[in-house]
């Protein structure tokens, strides 16, 4: 299996991440890859390659283009308005208000664009998160090709985002950039299946009035868990779309057993819709250990998921989402794909 990976990853890197009212070095730091890299050498997965630049013209079609304007230059106007610090949203468009008039004042066009405060953009966060939207494209481009799979060892994640905000540590939805590329090159019916602890809001809502691509995702319940305000198992799809969107909300101290039922049905749901290739968002903050979420599952139980995963049988490409317990990231996350293989 090929690995696509961009050193830029680097340039995001906040001091800053918001959380239980104080200032903590951010969850979603770089050293997370390196724990990937590592292990995927020591497996003997020494394919990596880096991407190329990215395709902006996929960026474009599937991003609000003031959006797009806003990460490019948020970094400029920030410091341009004399801010010292990094950019965190704190004022949002809560009910009544109006969301159809982005303010002209940076600080305030951060809470317009983003969806929660726990994300800081920094000076390096637009580079960062074009080149793990590259390695995305470039892990498509290699299936789109021929091979069976890919991995895009992305970095920042993108599930959280949608065509028009940021957070969740996430800015561009690497996963749906995959899945409409493969709708490009032919696919009539793509399927997304999100294994991160969090719920995938912001692939939802960008494919939950389409019935081409099919959303299925598994996660902690969101009366307990981030992003709190989707991911209901009663959503599922509108318009066009309804029945092509797929919830499995699951409570606090979820093991295995019930997390892999889930798996399971998600995975028959998707065999069902006939989808012609597939995308998974792969966080591994599924893991007992995780510092920021609650399922219970062990190292070899990623094993087992991605087994599962790969009697699909379908073109697949990983997109490397979140996983938080840094020294079990790159075990967790390579026996997915390991399990894969193995199927
Ligand atoms: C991103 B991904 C920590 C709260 C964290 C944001 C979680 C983002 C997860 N005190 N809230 O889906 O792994
Ligand atoms: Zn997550």
């Amino acid at each position: 299996m090929k690995t696509f990976y961009s050193e830029e990853h680097r340039r995001h890197f906040p001091q800053a991440e918001l959380s239980g009212g104080q200032f903590v070095t951010p969850y979603e730091r770089p050293s997370r890859v390196e724990y990937v890299l590592a292990r995927l050498k020591e497996r003997g997965l020494t394919d990596i390659a880096p991407p190329g630049a990215p395709d902006m013209s996929a960026v474009r079609a599937l991003c609000a283009p003031d959006y797009l304007d806003f990460l490019e230059h948020a970094w400029a106007e920030w410091t341009a308005a004399g801010n010292a610090g990094e950019i965190i949203a704190a004022s949002f468009p809560a009910r009544r208000m109006q969301t159809a008039r982005p303010p002209r004042c940076i600080d305030g066009r951060a809470g317009y664009y983003a969806l929660a405060s726990e994300t800081a953009i920094t000076g390096g966060t637009w580079a960062a998160a074009l080149s793990s939207a590259a390695s995305a494209q470039a892990a498509q481009a290699h299936v789109a090709g021929g091979a069976r799979v890919a991995f895009a060892l992305c970095r920042p994640p993108g599930h959280h985002a949608t065509a028009d905000m940021y957070g969740g540590y996430c800015f561009l939805n690497n996963a749906a950039l995959v899945a409409e590329a493969f709708r490009r090159d032919g696919a009539d019916r793509v399927a997304v299946l999100d294994i991160d602890f969090h719920h995938g809001n912001g692939t939802q809502d960008i494919f939950y009035r389409r019935s081409d691509v099919f959303f299925a995702s598994l996660h902690g319940a969101p009366e307990d868990a981030f992003p709190y305000f989707l991911g209901f198992a009663d959503e599922t799809g509108a318009g066009e779309g309804e029945g092509a969107n797929a919830n499995f909300p699951m409570p606090p101290g979820t093991g295995y057993d019930l997390w892999s039922q889930a798996l399971d049905a998600a995975l028959a749901r998707i065999r069902d819709f006939g989808a012609e290739a597939l995308v998974v968002s792969l966080g591994v903050d599924a893991y007992k250990d995780d510092p920021i979420s609650f399922f219970r599952l062990a190292s070899p139980d990623f094993l087992d998921a991605g087994r599962r995963i790969g009697r699909l049988r379908l073109p697949s490409v990983f997109c490397m989402e979140g996983g938080y317990a840094i020294e079990a990231v790159g075990i967790n996350a390579v026996n997915v794909l390991e399990g894969f293989e193995d199927a």
